[in-house]
């Protein structure tokens, strides 16, 4: 591809401007004259080769090409009829440096954004550049559209015309007949045409395309007052910012190939999404924010890299105010579209627009998330992603999970709430729900192989860290081999509560007979647990029984202390009163002290505290313990009636899962 730049006129209407050098060396701009904006353009497309034509202070303009060092072959042709014959002629005088190359064609006055060149070019077809939105020039050209491609070109034309520039791409077979055209006028003295007249001859036999840009700039500078215009539509197009916010901490072609469309739109702007909503929405990034932040400044074409906070782009819009945010066109639909309704309200607001590209589901980025995800529930990184996520939200929630079905609920179900995404943190593997599953009651008679067969079942299908109900944690000899166990397994957090003997649910409080453990006991087993295990990424959490079996305060503030000084990583307190204040006095008086111990609650009965309450008040962790199970059984319960009830399950279907949504549940490897 080589560009021919037309640059023999004379220039007359541009008076003083033009009286030391050629129209094309006036300056638009602090930095740029016509000229070197072009060659610089052309350059930036990967071109390598220029046929200039000249005329018109011929000397001055091959200097002043030189004189820029840019990275361009060329080749001038001099038209020493400058003055009395049209462009045709330069053409003509150029036609063996042009032949057989597919070319870029351009007046020498013409100023143009960057993007309508590189788009032009990628434009599989000849074409020339019109505009469908700018009005018809009285005297400049205009091009006459037929059956979508371009029958004429001239000034006289106004039927079914566009406004159009002399910007071609043209293929070579095109432009060989157009020159060979050129070459028959100026062989019979018909020279001082335009060469489009030439061109009009032959739009029956060569196909060119109507280019529209638009309202992209694209203008020739004629007078000093086209020089006025066109030079204060740089200096906004110079301003011109652009924001796209990435989650991914994978970059693949894919993403590079929409940062270089983005790129050329302004100044790009990407906003790396905090750790904090990529674990909100989509799951929890293997890279952290701050590796993820310094790979997009790694990258060419980005001016500069922000954090975005939230999933929401309202804020960081309203304080960017970007020209154009870009977006890939997935978001229309799903749980995305809330966040693009937001975009456009909040773009609105300033007159910003939105930019969306078609969105390529390749299956290799598919297949690279599916390995991302498999990672995630490797042992290694699963395991110490609880504590991760503890120091940077602060709080977090976990669900009960008994089965790898409940695991997957407790994995993927999403809510949207206000352009918010929400989803559970972790996973709590109940002894009460596990026990339940199998028909058992809750007093350890679920032995630890099968306990830990359902930790196996729920991390074979998900990603999440697990949180293991580990009772009393048994003998302390025997504890020793089950934290050992668990962290091999990649489980984040055992829990074990102070109790001994014949361990019953505590719900159940003083209604059946439990003991608690001695303080000492317990501390021993803590330090004896805390010795076994490998990484600092496992977690003991110590749980206290002490207002479950009625036996103060004090109690329970002396156990914490202690247990914290053997060597706890968290501290569970329990209660099975509905009102919470045993619960926040219990978590005021210990924060007193100890601030930087995580905190867990089972608010069970507590339940109508919100988690924004438990969080302001120093709680951790909030583990929504038996939901799953206690609805799940009556579902079941009723459709085992219903069926009895009719003898047969039509009655029952209405409230059954449709086959598509298990499929949807359940992913097919
Ligand atoms: C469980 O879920 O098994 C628990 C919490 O230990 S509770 O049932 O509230 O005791
Ligand atoms: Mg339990």
């Amino acid at each position: 591809m080589k560009a021919l730049i037309l640059n023999s006129g004379l220039g007359r209407r541009m008076g003083v401007l033009t009286s030391e050098h050629p129209k094309c060396m006036t300056e638009v701009s602090s930095s740029d004259t016509i000229l070197s904006r072009q060659l610089k353009l052309i350059s930036k497309v990967g071109i390598k080769e220029v046929v200039m034509t000249t005329g018109y202070f011929d000397d001055i303009l091959v200097n002043y090409c030189h004189s820029l060092e840019l990275d361009l072959k060329y080749t001038f042709v001099n038209n020493p009829l400058y003055s009395e014959t049209n462009y045709i002629y330069s053409m003509y005088r150029a036609i063996d440096k042009l032949r057989g190359n597919d070319i870029v064609l351009m007046h020498g006055d013409l100023v143009f954004e960057a993007s309508v060149l590189e788009d032009m070019l990628e434009f599989p077809h000849s074409c020339m550049k019109v505009s469908s939105t700018l009005p018809l020039p009285e005297k400049d050209f205009k091009a006459v559209i037929t059956d979508g491609t371009v029958k004429a070109v001239g000034v006289e034309f106004f039927d079914s015309a566009l406004e159009a520039q002399a910007l071609y791409k043209l293929n070579s077979d095109d432009l060989d007949l157009w020159l060979d055209k050129i070459a028959e006028f100026c062989e019979n003295d018909n020279r001082k045409c335009y060469a489009e007249v030439a061109l009009n001859e032959i739009t029956d036999t060569l196909k060119i395309y109507p280019f529209d840009v638009k309202d992209r700039l694209c203008s020739e500078i004629d007078t000093p007052e086209d020089l006025a215009v066109v030079s204060s539509k740089l200096r906004e197009i110079d301003k011109r910012t652009v924001y796209m916010c990435f989650s991914t901490d994978v970059i693949h072609s894919g993403h590079i190939a929409i940062i270089r469309r983005a790129e050329k739109l302004g100044k790009l702007i990407i906003g790396v999404l905090s750790d904090e909503a990529v674990a909100s929405y989509k799951r929890f990034p293997i890279l952290p924010f701050d590796e993820r932040r310094s790979i997009f400044e790694n990258i060419n074409g980005i001016s500069k890299v922000v954090e975005q906070k939230e999933l929401s782009y309202k804020e960081i819009l309203r304080e960017l105010k970007p020209t154009y945010v870009v977006h890939g066109d997935d978001w229309r639909e799903g749980f995305q579209k809330p966040v693009r309704d937001e975009v456009l309200a909040t773009l609105a607001e300033y007159g910003g627009q939105l930019v969306e590209y078609p969105y390529s589901k390749e299956k290799r980025f598919d297949e690279l998330e599916k390995l991302t995800r498999a990672q995630l529930s490797m042992p290694d990184l699963r395991r110490g992603r609880l504590r991760k996520l503890i120091s940077m939200k602060g709080l977090v929630t976990a669900l009960e999970a008994h089965s790898g079905i409940t695991g997957l609920i407790a994995e993927k179900t999403t809510v949207i709430d206000n352009g918010k995404t929400y989803q559970f943190d972790a996973m709590w593997v109940s002894s009460l729900c596990d026990s339940t599953a199998k028909g058992k009651p809750d007093i350890e008679l679920v032995d630890m192989s099968s306990r830990f067969r359902t930790i196996d079942d729920i991390m074979e299908v998900t990603t999440k860290p697990v949180i293991f109900d580990g009772d009393t944690g048994g003998l302390t000899e025997h504890f020793v081999y089950t934290v050992r166990s668990l962290e091999r397994m990649g489980v984040s957090m055992v829990i074990i509560e102070d109790k001994t003997g014949l361990k019953k649910n505590s719900l159940f409080g003083n209604e059946v007979t439990q003991t608690q453990d001695s303080i000492e006991n317990f501390c021993d087993k803590i330090r004896a647990g805390r010795a076994a295990k490998k990484t600092s990424d496992f977690m003991i959490c110590a749980r206290i029984e002490s207002l479950i079996l009625e036996r103060g305060m004090e109690d329970a503030l002396n156990r914490a202390f202690a247990y914290c000084e053997a060597g706890a990583d968290a501290i569970m307190i329990h209660s099975r009163k509905k009102d919470p204040a045993e619960i926040f006095e219990f978590t005021e008086k210990f924060r007193e002290k100890e601030t930087n111990i995580p905190l867990v609650v089972v608010p069970t009965s507590f339940n109508e505290v919100t988690e924004e309450e438990f969080k302001s008040r120093g709680i951790n962790v909030v583990i929504y313990a038996n939901q799953l199970t206690r609805t799940g059984f009556p579902a079941m319960q009723n459709a085992a009636q219903l069926i009895l009830k009719n003898h047969r399950a039509k009655e029952c279907d209405d409230i059954c899962m449709s086959i598509g949504d298990i499929i949807n549940l359940i992913p097919e490897e």
